[in-house]
């Protein structure tokens, strides 16, 4: 292989600026090929290199994908990828052999003995004939006893083309809105944050921001180890300009605060408190940006005291029924509710110095600051996350950070395609796509016309269906008996696993439910499973994910799916085909009405199979979601009338080969002059016409001066500054479990570790689970480096080595525990309340009690 040398001395660039900015350990390294080939080892070239992008993190790399004798044998950046410019990660660099582990699932398979779920013992293998006929058939029937026992467990691991199918598939197919994805765990929050403030799910800001601000704010986020290619864009930012400062708001001591500037760690849920103070601190000193405020903000407070969801019907209780609602109130009136937040009484409830708390309240209050925050699940995973992300966008709202080159509220996405999957598409209960809402009968008809329903034909779904811990709820009830998971493991990442893995005694009626988990290994889920479908991984079928950043990027096909695994959006076909047979909608074959000729066209009669070719299926799927975000390529549509009342229009699509063209594009995508502009900073623009939008630093300079800033909307629609208290976290640690619980990652594994450990590199790197426990914690009960302990709480236990010198370093009183491995199951102990609003379970604190095992 011909590895450019201008490609190797950039990524030792990259190593070398890392280790100068004081990254204690590289987060990106060098591939195995780039040093074999470096040594002059390498002798295999591949016969081709195609593009794609990282199937992990919701940065969205770009990859360069190296196949010879049809096979993947390298993967390096992409360097014409502008959300990553060449770079990746350890995992990045190892994607080739996550589709290699020896025990890929190559065939379907059927469960004949119910007694052993819970193990991957008492299946057998069947044809996929079979396998479709006996999920068809289980989910018609359920489907015809009772609409609400069926559900479908979807992710931002699929792609945009899986998402919409599934969607259309459950909601248009089969009128039914118990559809939901794994992103409900993850970005749910994040959501009603934005819909909240802004009355829009649409990221403002871009990457670039890292490359301009002056100080950087991170709220709840490991970044070095679950964003690393931003975070060494970040520190890269940090080097080359002596001036900038990093503050990172934490409850543990992490890989990331290791090159911060203030680390400032606080007791878990009093980010809420902290917030607040510098808030009340920004008014106290008429340090806000009046101007801005005046023109662009309105003030609201919403229901307060909301309690926590810890019952299955907390939704229908009075408070988890009011959760939602707020109101507008005055400047003078907001002021005296944030009033109590005084730096003291912050540091009181914090634990954070006085003088720390100012340091960044100041910072937020110089007017020619340039300020990034970025969080992810710190704040998602949050009884309160909607309440801490409207948090976040009240500061930046209120000293006018935001929309501005180096200067924004920043939500770092998980999944690689939680924006572009999960959120654009819309693969939630209560969504349609392209931000539309099943309970609006503007947006259904709109939906109706674009899939060429008759109208009123979506009225059965106007109310949203069972949100991700409602339906695993329903799931352990017996209630929901039919379910088909697909791109995730909830049998090992759902909190409270017990009850969902049938163990509890409220857990039964997993046992009893007709289960299919599409996946690619044996996993905690597929244990669970009647139906086994094997599927085609990552680069083994064609796709596209969306990023943080809200770039669209196309993964090309590589390589063949091994055995018989097959692409997911297949089997959904298949299983719609099926479901749909002898179906009517308006005189019409519902099945072709809604993916044959007469709809997506994704169908050859011909064949009685999906079209062939990949390539074209993708692209008519994406050509009509297209019309979602773009009423006016719909002919039937009067834009003028309907278009206006649709949320839509600001997300435009380009046409899907553009996006391999480009190696991604950002929304919204403007026509000029027969060229797809992208968008850097959203809501920075005047008209449409001039495109605003898309010019970003060049209209406004790097200076940031801004004066075309709107957001689209009219003057009773200003973004919201909402008062939002602290409050309470549900299970606070008291004499019987008196050590708080954190759950989440490490760099080099993803999620349940289903897919990193099966790479030996990455696997070898972090072999087993740990719990984080300060040294002196350890010292009183005994416990030394590598002990076995117990990890105790209500709900559960589990066996784990103890470490006193990890990677997190957390304080006195907490412990930390990764949920990558599958045979320490901690989510056996977390806790399953959410947020009231986002319905997004908070993994991040429960109590817990140790023990020596
Ligand atoms: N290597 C790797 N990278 C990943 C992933 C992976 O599995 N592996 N997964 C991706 C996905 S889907 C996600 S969602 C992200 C997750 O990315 P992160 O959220 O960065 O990672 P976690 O380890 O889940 O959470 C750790 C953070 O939670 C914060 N935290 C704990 N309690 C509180 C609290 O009460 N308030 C606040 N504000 N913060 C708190 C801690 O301070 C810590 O920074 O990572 C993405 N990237
Ligand atoms: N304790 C604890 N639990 C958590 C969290 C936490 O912080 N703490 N975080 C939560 C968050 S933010 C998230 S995003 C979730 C993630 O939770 P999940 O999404 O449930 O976990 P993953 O391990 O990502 O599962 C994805 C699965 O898809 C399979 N797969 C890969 N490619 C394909 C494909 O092309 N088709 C199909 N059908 N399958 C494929 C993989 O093998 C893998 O098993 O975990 C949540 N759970
Ligand atoms: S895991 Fe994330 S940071 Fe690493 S290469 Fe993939 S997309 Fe980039
Ligand atoms: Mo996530």
């Amino acid at each position: 292989m011909k590895v450019s040398r201008r490609s190797l001395l950039k990524a030792s660039a990259v190593t070398a600026a890392l280790a100068a900015a004081g990254c204690s350990k590289p987060v990106v390294r060098e591939t195995e090929q780039m040093r074999a080939a470096a040594e002059g080892k390498l002798s295999v070239e591949p016969d081709e290199w195609k593009t794609g992008v990282c199937r992990y993190c919701g940065t969205g790399c770009g990859v360069q994908i190296g196949i010879k004798e049809g096979k993947v044998i390298s993967v390096k950046g992409d360097p014409e990828n502008r959300s990553s410019k060449g770079l990746n990660c350890i995992k990045g660099y190892y994607l080739g052999k996550v589709m290699y582990g020896k025990d890929r699932l190559t065939k379907p398979l059927i469960r004949e003995d119910n007694n052993k779920k819970g193990t991957m013992e008492g299946f057998r293998e069947a044809s996929w004939e079979e396998a479709l006929d006996l999920i068809a058939d289980n989910l018609r029937k359920s489907h015809e006893k009772d609409p609400q026992s069926i559900a479908f467990w979807g992710s931002g691991q699929q792609t945009i083309h899986e998402g919409y199918i599934s969607s259309k598939l459950w909601k248009a197919g089969l009128l039914n809105n118990n559809i939901d994805p794994n992103a409900r765990l993850c970005m749910a929050s994040a959501v009603t944050g934005f819909m909240s403030t802004f009355q829009s799910d649409e990221p403002m800001g871009c990457y670039e921001d890292l490359d301009k601000a002056d100080v950087f704010v991170t709220w709840g986020a490991n970044m070095a180890e679950m964003h690393p290619v931003l975070y060494s864009r970040l520190l890269h930012r940090k080097q080359t300009a002596d001036h900038v400062k990093h503050y990172d708001l934490t409850t543990r001591y992490s890989r990331t605060s290791e090159a911060a500037e203030e680390t400032l760690i606080f007791r878990p849920q009093t980010d809420l408190a902290i917030a607040n103070g510098i808030i009340r601190y920004l008014i106290e000193h008429e340090a806000y940006d009046k101007t801005f405020v005046e023109e662009h903000c309105q003030f609201k407070a919403g229901t307060e005291d909301l309690g926590h969801s810890l019952e299955d019907d907390y939704d229908e209780t009075e408070k988890g029924a009011a959760a939602t609602e707020s109101w507008n109130v005055s400047f003078q009136e907001f002021k005296q509710m944030v009033d109590p937040y005084t730096l003291d009484y912050v540091e009181e409830i914090s634990g954070v110095p006085r003088e720390q708390l100012e340091a960044l309240a100041k910072e937020f209050a110089d007017p020619d600051k340039k300020i990034m925050s970025t969080w992810t699940m710190g704040v998602n995973q949050h009884t309160r996350g909607t309440w801490m992300n409207n948090l976040i966008y009240n500061i930046h709202l209120l000293t006018g950070k935001i929309s501005k080159p180096g200067s924004g509220p920043f939500s770092l996405t998980g999944q690689p395609s939680a924006c572009g999957t999960a959120r654009e598409v819309g693969v939630f209960s209560h969504r349609l796509p392209a931000d539309l809402v099943v309970n609006n009968p503007d947006h259904r008809r709109f939906a109706e016309m674009i899939w060429n329903l008759p109208e009123g034909y979506l009225e059965d779904i106007s109310e949203p269906g069972f949100h991700t811990v409602k339906m695993f709820r329903e799931l352990a009830n017996g209630k929901v008996n039919f379910l088909w998971s697909m791109s995730n493991n909830w049998g090992q990442t759902m909190p409270k696993a017990n009850r969902y893995r049938g163990v509890d005694e409220d857990g039964k009626g997993v046992l009893d439910a007709f289960i299919v988990v599409s996946e690619v290994y044996p996993t905690r889920s597929t244990e669970m499973a009647n139906v086994v479908l094997p599927a085609a991984m990552w680069v083994e079928r064609e796709g596209m994910f969306g990023n943080a950043e809200r770039r669209n990027a196309i993964f090309e096909k590589c390589t063949e799916p091994p055995g018989e695994a097959k692409w997911d959006l297949w089997a959904l076909v298949q299983v719609a085909k099926r479901v749909l047979e002898g179906k009517k909608i308006g005189g019409q074959d519902a099945f072709d009405l809604l993916f044959g000729k007469g709809g997506t066209d994704i169908w050859d009669d011909k064949t009685g199979d999906l079209k062939a070719d990949q390539t074209e299926v993708c692209r008519n799927v994406w050509e009509e979601y297209r019309k979602f975000s773009s009423p006016h390529l719909h002919e039937s549509i009067d834009v003028q009338e309907l278009g206006e009342k649709l949320k839509t229009k600001a997300k435009q699509l380009a046409p899907y080969d553009e996006y391999l063209k480009q190696h991604g594009i950002c929304w919204p995508v403007r026509e000029v002059n027969g060229e797809w502009m992208e968008t850097k900073w959203r809501y920075a623009d005047g008209t449409q016409e001039e495109g605003f939008d898309q010019i970003g630093v060049k209209e406004f300079g790097e200076q940031g001066k801004y004066d075309k800033l709107s957001f689209y909307k009219s003057d009773d629609k200003k973004p919201s500054v909402i008062f939002r208290p602290f409050e309470d976290a549900p299970e606070i640690p008291d004499d019987n479990y008196p050590f708080w619980l954190c759950t989440g990652r490490v760099l080099e594994h993803w999620h349940s570790g289903s897919m990193t450990r099966r790479v030996p590199e990455l696997h070898r790197a972090v072999p087993e689970a740990f719990c984080e426990i300060h040294p002196e914690d350890a010292e009183r009960l005994e416990i030394s480096e590598g002990d076995w302990v117990k990890v105790k709480t209500v709900r559960g236990e589990t066996k784990v080595k103890a470490t006193l010198n990890g990677r997190g370093k957390p304080p006195k009183g907490y412990l930390f525990v990764p949920f990558f491995a599958e045979e320490t199951l901690i989510n056996e102990t977390t806790l399953d309340a959410y947020c009231p609003i986002s319905k997004q379970p908070d993994y991040k604190k429960c109590a817990a009690k140790l023990e020596k095992a």
